[in-house]
């Protein structure tokens, strides 16, 4: 059985489809402004990239903000424990010095991607105490597995 739908004949269950999938994107678009706008989740961002990204630190930019440069390689984080007081909000800069290496928070929805020639920045604020360990999550040699880092916040003593 055929619909009329703004001047052209479509079949029943063609035009029911077609309005499950308008229905669907809908749904799909609102939920995705809902957790931009309401709940303030910020998407990876790319930043240009300059040699001094290459340079691993941890800055202290104010009492609870830090900036922190994460350089990735062959099997490990630089710098590989990050010391941050609890509360603080801290922007990664994540960048690789060979292949392309992964940036996982536990505990936090940080999934990054750390590519040689690329800069990812996410921002992050831990408000809670305790030990987040780090892990690659992108297969990248035979050290793969051993591949982690730590951010302590306020334990035992952040300086
Ligand atoms: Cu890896």
């Amino acid at each position: 059985m055929a619909i009329n739908f703004l001047g052209i004949e479509v079949d029943k269950y063609e035009f029911r489809a077609f309005l499950t999938a308008v229905v669907v994107m809908t749904i799909f678009i609102f939920s995705m402004l809902y957790v931009v706008g309401a709940r303030r989740s910020d998407v990876p961002q790319c930043v240009n990239f300059d040699p001094s990204y290459l340079k691993p630190r941890v800055e202290k930019i104010d009492d609870s903000t830090y900036q922190v440069f994460v350089v990735a390689q062959m099997w490990g984080y630089q710098p590989s424990e990050i010391r941050i007081p609890v509360g603080s909000t801290v922007n990664f800069y994540v960048t690789s010095k060979d292949v392309v290496h992964g940036f996982m928070i536990d505990q936090k929805d940080i999934n990054m991607m750390a590519e040689y020639g690329n800069i990812t920045k996410r921002t992050v604020k831990f408000k809670d105490p305790g030990v987040y360990t780090i892990t690659c999550h992108e297969y990248c040699g035979v050290g793969h597995q051993n591949m982690q880092g730590q951010i302590i916040v306020n334990f035992p003593q952040a300086q």
